[in-house]
């Protein structure tokens, strides 16, 4: 009986330390499903739209993502940063007098709708994956990513990019 105890506490203690760090991979798999399935996020009385990621002509080379960002809330809203889905790194650029620069935050007032243009502001998007395509493969699926903003408040706003192939047209552009 004696014996029977020794030999079992210790398989009992170590079966608790494997339970409990089970338990512990399962909440951090539960936490990322939830966050998933609270979709896309939203900072309240912020919108984006008419985004596009324009790819480069050469490969290799950033991207770059216009789109208009309105804020109808009634507090100013200060963006920090910026994430494409598909691009390593994001910056928000601004090109004045044929020459960027780099942002490190933008405040957008209330009321106020900003808007992120060729010539001018812009997400730049580096190293971009090779799954970023602008190709149709059917004439009614337009090839998406998602950009996320980040403000200086922690709160995110994220909106779809549809995907286009930088132009002849637009070989004159900065980028
Ligand atoms: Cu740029």
């Amino acid at each position: 009986m004696i014996l029977n105890r020794f030999f079992r506490l210790p398989f009992l203690a170590l079966l608790a330390g494997t339970l409990a760090a089970c338990q512990q991979a399962d909440e951090t798999v539960d936490t990322a499903d939830s966050t998933a399935a609270a979709g896309p996020e939203a900072k309240p009385g912020l919108a984006l739209a008419d985004g596009v990621l324009l790819l480069p002509i050469v490969e290799g080379r950033p991207g770059a993502a216009y789109f208009s960002l309105e804020n109808s809330g009634d507090d100013p809203v200060t963006l920090v940063g910026a994430h494409i889905d598909g691009a390593t790194t994001a910056e928000i650029h601004e090109t004045r007098a044929g020459s960027m620069a780099k942002i490190d935050s933008l405040e957008v007032g209330p009321g106020q709708t900003i808007t992120f243009e060729r010539g001018g502001l812009h997400v730049m998007a580096f190293e971009l994956s090779s799954s970023l395509t602008a190709s149709r493969t059917d004439g009614d699926t337009e090839p998406m990513t998602e950009i996320t903003l980040t403000f200086s408040d922690g709160d995110k706003l994220s909106a779809p990019l549809t995907i286009e192939a930088m132009g002849s047209a637009a070989s004159g552009d900065s980028h």
